[in-house]
């Protein structure tokens, strides 16, 4: 399977204020998170089933670690905790679906997808928008 090990800047993304939107997010946070999420840099170390993600941003870093296959919890982009459980949709792409662990709201999750030409594209879902997030390595 694929190996996203690697330090990633972000080359090009779509509807992330979109995302937001159909997350709740007001106007105020929704423009603060487009300039922070604009420059982020995102560090992945993988050993084989386990990876751990950090995304740094200006406002907000998180750290992720997993084992593909097994539920584990995080946040969603706005920051409510989930439950996340991620599996390979191909073995070059791992897609993961997220339950809210309070309340409610559109369904949500990711997927990071590495490409034939080495570049690494993250989705993140909330109901029917979708955001497509480019990286390369650095
Ligand atoms: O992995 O490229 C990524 C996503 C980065 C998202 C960064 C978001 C930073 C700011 C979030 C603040 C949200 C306010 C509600």
């Amino acid at each position: 399977t694929a190996d996203f090990s690697g330090k990633w800047t972000m080359k090009s993304s779509e509807n992330f204020e979109e995302l937001l939107k159909a997350l709740g997010v007001n106007v105020f946070f929704r423009k603060m998170a487009v300039a922070a999420a604009s420059s982020p840099v995102v560090e992945i170390s993988q050993q084989g089933e386990e990876l751990s993600i950090k995304t740094s941003t200006s406002v907000r870093t998180t750290n992720i670690s997993f084992t593909v296959g097994q539920c584990f919890s995080e946040t969603t982009v706005d920051g409510r905790a989930c439950t996340s459980f991620p599996r390979w949709e191909t073995d070059s792409k791992i897609s993961c679906e997220q339950t809210l662990q309070k309340g409610d709201g559109p369904k949500t999750g990711w997927t990071r997808e590495l490409t034939n030409d080495g570049e690494l594209i993250l989705t993140m879902t909330a109901g029917d928008v979708v955001c497509t997030r480019v990286y390369q390595k650095e």
